[in-house]
């Protein structure tokens, strides 16, 4: 279908969360809804909290501005807006920016009738923010675990929190959530370079090859072919599991693990079998 026959089929209203028909139209392309509004508040709030904070800070080098979190005496209280106040001002305003861009892809699955795979995606990786600056800070009983919103601070912050639990990557969450991503490049590269290898066959004017081309390649490679439904399946579990296991990493450092990690494989050393020979 042509998209402009497809645009006057699907542009309906309907399917909106919240606001009823109130918000229910496009700007352009774009649909807008009642959390395309919040969307554009929370963003717009945020965007000027952050040049505000910056302002109060003493440098406009891109790589040193940083809106700095509490110190920890502030506990989980409000702080003032010059020492972490503007960061928890900016934590809301991210955390309401982002459920309300994923409430608005609900709204536009609805509409369509499709599933809701792309903002269940989305919310593990909003999850995987929410982990950090909120749900861990939560759980250790300071604002002042989240970490700095700056170029280069929050990279000195991950590598401090790294060195505080020893070496982080002896975390086994941390393990498992490389091994994700890695995985992920692996199945993206698979699948991006098997889908281009059948629509660009070796002649120029040659027609395009099909999925059972596809198939077969793998199954001649490694007997085996995942097919063309569950690779994107495969992709897509791989990617949450990333974000997934991000999450935990850092959630049980602090909350539930205080020791360097390299301590946690002594259940290794420890088991009975060998424990005291
Ligand atoms: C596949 C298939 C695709 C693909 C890819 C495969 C026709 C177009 C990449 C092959 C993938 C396999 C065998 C799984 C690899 C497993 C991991 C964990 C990376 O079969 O169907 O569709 O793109």
């Amino acid at each position: 279908m042509a998209q402009l026959v497809f645009e006057r089929k699907y542009r309906v209203r309907g399917g909106t969360l919240i606001g009823g028909d109130l918000f229910d139209f496009w700007v352009g392309p774009f649909f807008v809804g009642f959390f395309g509004v919040t969307t554009l508040f929370f963003a717009a709030l945020g965007t000027f909290l952050i040049f505000y904070g910056a302002a109060m800070g003493d440098t406009w080098n891109p790589w040193l501005i940083s809106i700095d979190p509490p110190p920890l005496e502030y506990g989980l209280g409000f702080a003032p807006l010059e020492n972490g106040g503007i960061w928890q001002l900016v934590t809301i305003c991210a955390t309401g920016a982002f459920v309300s861009w994923a409430l608005r892809e609900v709204e536009i699955c609805r509409k369509l009738g499709m599933g809701y795979h792309v903002p269940f995606a989305f919310s593990i990786a909003i999850l995987a923010y929410v982990t950090l600056v909120v749900i861990r800070p939560v759980l250790m009983g300071a604002w002042g675990h989240g970490f700095p919103y700056g170029i280069f601070s929050h990279l000195d912050w991950v590598n401090n929190v790294g060195y505080a639990y020893g070496n982080f990557h002896y975390n086994p969450a941390h393990m498992i959530a490389i091994t994700f991503f890695f995985t992920t490049c692996l199945a993206l590269a698979l699948h991006g370079s098997l889908v281009l290898s059948a629509v660009n066959p070796g002649k120029k004017g040659d027609e395009i090859k099909t999925p059972d081309h596809e198939d077969t390649y793998f199954r001649d490679l490694i007997g085996y072919s995942v097919g063309p439904l569950g690779i994107h399946r495969l992709g897509l579990f791989l990617a949450l599991m990333a974000g997934f296991w991000s999450a935990v990493c850092i959630v049980i450092s602090g909350t539930i693990w205080f020791d360097a990690w390299i301590v946690w494989w002594d259940w290794w050393l420890e088991l009975p079998w060998w424990a005291d020979l």
